[in-house]
């Protein structure tokens, strides 16, 4: 529990220094076996987003491959998670769940529109 509690300082450390401006957005997405609520998201270009993660079971994680952001969402109860997103470009960005959580794993991911 106190490993998860430092890799999300950490993360928060990482990406608040890469920009300090308070965010446009603050989205809340919940994590549990096996989706990511909401999966699909609509941010502008430009924005600076902010991602409250959260599980409602156990140990997920939430990665965004092309974006180099990989952080764990610790289990129920415990943590949340925060990650920034500053969309620089417009397309489609994957995420998924990055921490095995069962047979389902493969399956749970979402995606972000830029527009
Ligand atoms: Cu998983």
């Amino acid at each position: 529990m106190k490993l998860f509690i430092v890799l999300v300082a950490f993360a928060s450390l990482t990406f608040a220094q890469s920009d300090s401006r308070k965010p446009d957005r603050v989205i809340t997405i919940v994590a549990e076996r096996f989706t990511f609520n909401p999966s699909k998201i609509t941010i502008k270009q430009g924005q600076v987003v902010e991602f409250v993660l959260v599980s409602d079971d156990t140990d997920h994680g939430f990665k965004i491959p092309s974006a180099g952001i990989d952080i764990a969402i610790p289990p129920q109860g415990q943590a949340e998670a925060r990650v920034r997103f500053i969309a620089k470009e417009k397309g489609r960005f994957v995420f998924e769940c990055s921490r095995p959580c069962g047979a389902g794993h493969n399956l749970m991911r979402g995606y972000i529109e830029v527009k």
